[in-house]
Parts: C-alpha cells; sequence; structure tokens
C-alpha cells in the first residue's frame, strides 16, 4: 500500500506512535509518506520506504495566525496526486481529521476519492476535544472519516459519550517495539546513578498539567523518607519549573534528577526498579508501556485507559488520581519484597508482549483493507 501519516512531529505520544507505525509499515514494504510541518522526532533522515513531506506554513504580516489547515490541506491534495496515495492515516483529531476531510473533498472534485482513517490518542478527545472552541468540528470529522480508531476501550467509551458518533470506532491499543525496548544490562550506568544501591524511580512525560508531575515527587518524598531512593524525571514541559520550585521547598534536589528530553530512553528504563505515572488522564499510557517491557512494574491512576495496560497487584499498583498515599504505600511495598518484585517485572514484561508491535500493525493493515475495500462508495 501507499500510505499518508499526518502527526504532530514532536515527542508526544500521538506522534511517536505514528511515527513507529509508519516505519513499521515501511519495513513490511509499504510505502509510507509522513505529511507534517517537521521531521518526526523518532523519524531517522533516511529508512527505505519512508518519504517526508514538509508543510510549509505562508508568512505574511496579514495572518496573526499563520493558517496550517490550509497549509497542510494544500500538501496532502498534492501529495495524493503527486505520490498516488491510497489512504490517509492522521494521527490525533484536532485539526488533522478535520483537514483530512477538505483535502478529501477538494481530491474528489478532481474525480479522486482517497479514504481517511482517523486515530483518536487521548487529550484530542478528553481535553482540547470536549472544550466548545473545537468540539463540532471535532464531531463532524470523525463522522466524516472512512475509519476511526481509538487506542484504548475507554477513549472510545469516552468519543462516544461525548459527542454524537455515527461512526465505528475499532480499538487498536499502542503497541511496542522488542527491538529497541527490553530489558538490558546496563550495571555500569546503575552503579553511577546508584553507587550506594539505591532504589530507582523514574517518570516520563511531557510535563503538561494533566500528567501530575508533583505527584510523582510527592510520591517519592514518602518513598525516599523509608529508603534510599533516587528519582529520574524525563521529558520537559509546561510544569518543569513548578515541579524544580517543589523538589527545593521539599529539600530533595540533590535524589531528583531532571534529565529532559532523552533519545535512549530504553537505557534509563533499564536501570529502573519502579516507573510512576499518576495522570489525571491517560487514553492508554505508551511511556507506561516503554516501561513495562524493560521490566519496570507501574505504580499509576486509574485514569482513562491504564487499567487496560497496568494490571492492579500483577503488573504493578493502580489507585484513584491523586491518592499519594496509596500509592506511595504500594511503590514501598513493591520496592521492600524482593520476591514480589520480580514477580511483578516478569508480570509486566508478559503484559507488555500482548502490545508488541508484532500483532498490532497486522491490525493496523487489516483496518487498511477493510477501509479500502468498504470506503470507496462511501458518501462525503
Ligand atoms: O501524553 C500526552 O499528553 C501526549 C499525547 C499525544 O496525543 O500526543 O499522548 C496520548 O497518546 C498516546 C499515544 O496514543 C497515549 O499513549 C497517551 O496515553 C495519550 N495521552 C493522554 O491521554 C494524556
Amino acid at each position: 500500500m501507499n500510505i499518508g501519516i499526518v502527526c504532530y512531529p514532536t515527542y508526544g505520544g500521538s506522534g511517536v506512535l505514528a511515527t513507529e507505525l509508519g516505519k513499521g509499515l515501511a519495513m513490511k514494504g509499504h510505502k509510507v509518506h509522513f505529511i507534517t510541518y517537521r521531521q518526526p522526532a523518532r523519524l531517522s533522515p533516511f529508512q527505505e520506504n519512508v518519504f517526508y513531506h514538509e508543510v510549509s506554513n505562508a508568512d505574511y504580516p496579514l495572518f496573526e495566525y499563520p493558517p496550517y489547515d490550509t497549509a497542510l490541506a494544500s500538501k496532502l491534495v498534492d501529495v495524493v496526486n503527486y505520490e498516488n496515495l491510497d489512504i490517509l492515516h492522521v494521527h490525533y483529531a484536532i485539526p488533522h481529521a478535520a483537514v483530512a476531510y477538505m483535502a478529501k473533498k477538494i481530491l474528489l472534485g478532481q474525480g479522486r476519492y482517497v479514504p481517511t482513517v482517523t486515530t483518536l490518542h487521548g487529550t484530542d478527545i478528553t481535553l482540547v476535544g470536549k472544550n466548545r472552541a473545537f468540539a463540532p468540528v471535532v464531531e463532524f470529522s470523525i463522522n466524516k472519516s472512512d475509519g476511526v480508531t481509538a487506542v484504548s476501550k475507554s477513549l472510545k467509551d469516552q468519543t462516544l459519550s461525548y459527542f454524537n458518533i455515527e461512526n465505528d470506532i475499532k480499538v487498536i491499543y499502542n503497541f511496542i517495539d522488542f527491538e529497541r525496548f527490553r530489558k538490558v544490562n546496563k550495571d555500569h550506568f546503575k552503579k553511577a546513578i546508584a553507587p550506594n544501591g539505591e532504589r530507582i524511580l523514574t517518570h516520563t512525560s511531557n510535563f503538561r498539567k494533566v500528567k501530575r508531575v508533583q505527584d510523582v515527587i510527592q510520591i517519592f518524598k514518602k518513598v525516599r523518607d523509608q529508603m534510599p531512593s533516587t528519582l529520574l524525571l524525563i521529558g520537559d514541559g509546561p510544569e518543569r519549573s513548578n515541579a524544580e520550585a517543589l523538589c527545593r521547598k521539599l529539600g530533595l534536589c540533590d535524589e531528583i534528577r531532571f534529565l529532559g528530553k532523552q533519545e535512549a530512553i530504553e537505557e534509563l528504563l533499564a536501570v529502573s526498579d519502579l516507573f510512576i505515572m499518576p495522570s489525571e488522564s491517560e487514553s492508554f499510557g505508551l511511556a507506561a508501556l516503554e516501561a513495562m517491557a524493560c521490566e519496570v512494574p507501574v505504580i499509576s491512576s486509574n485514569a482513562g485507559g491504564l487499567p487496560e495496560l497496568n494490571l492492579h497487584n500483577q503488573t504493578g499498583f493502580i489507585s484513584d488520581i491523586g491518592n499519594v498515599d496509596e500509592m506511595a504505600q504500594n511503590a514501598i511495598q513493591l520496592l521492600t519484597n524482593d520476591k514480589q518484585l520480580a514477580l511483578f517485572q516478569q508480570n509486566a514484561l508478559e503484559q507488555a508482549k500482548q502490545f508488541d508491535l508484532k500483532h498490532i500493525l497486522p491490525q493496523y493493515e487489516a483496518y487498511y483493507e477493510h477501509i479500502l475495500e468498504t470506503a470507496v462508495y462511501k458518501d462525503v
């Protein structure tokens, strides 16, 4: 197949997933065209069957807000025609699903039908999407997509409850590439981070409010009061300075390391004992899956799709959002019981295997085939 992928090129979960999907499809011989405003973060400059089309926006004094949607729609029309794409797969509803609809309409006027698939990732529904400023367009463009997927059952249910959806929504979970994310021996590295055998707790996110990074620090404080430990905070974003201020207030600056955005996350996970994800909202929790693939148990909230991934009392523990006391208690229990920790590590790996790229990628391929067979005559 000749597939167009539209995504955000940043480190956010939707962009990461879209990029890994495209790379996986290209490895299987499909031609994959990424169409976005910057080379996606996880896309290397050259890979067979992968093409990158940059959307350049018009810079004109009249535009206080440069019209990215218009530039993207025009680019999609151009790439579909010139590269003869079979299908367009857009990730994150806003604005990509609406733009794909516009491109589809323009192409139809030119006598060309290209089916569109929209993947809902999370905040495009749970936070931004249901906001009145966007809701009518989100609902309309989901209904006008030829195919719609959501990354968890929870996200599907939330979408159906917030909007009036006429389309079927297929759940296709996030996935993990075990070629990259697996437990590797990094003892020398662990010694450098935790020279006295401290326990290593890790959190990865984009430091948005929804991730509740302050809860991570509060949990860590309680763990640290009970045992020597170190917290690795990976990523960057709007809440970072508040998080740093809290570390100073709690006198934990020497024990908490802000590592910023990191490429080799798997190496940091390889030395981690526990992963913390106390999110307010989380459609799936790709970062937790990455940890589990590296045999790291997860202490998480019960937000969104997290219970579909993190199995309570098996791969980690789940608590109500904001219940830092219980999360800390669970962390301490696990970190002081080597036998239970080893069992949870094994369970985390087994559960992660359910989301192996090798199982999930064929689900996308089969879905594209299905859409190509059924969507051609659908009225737009
Ligand atoms: O986590 C974020 O805020 C980034 C966000 C995105 O859309 O870029 O991630 C979402 O998509 C990921 C991939 O499908 C999911 O694993 C994350 O759970 C989801 N984040 C939220 O729902 C907050």
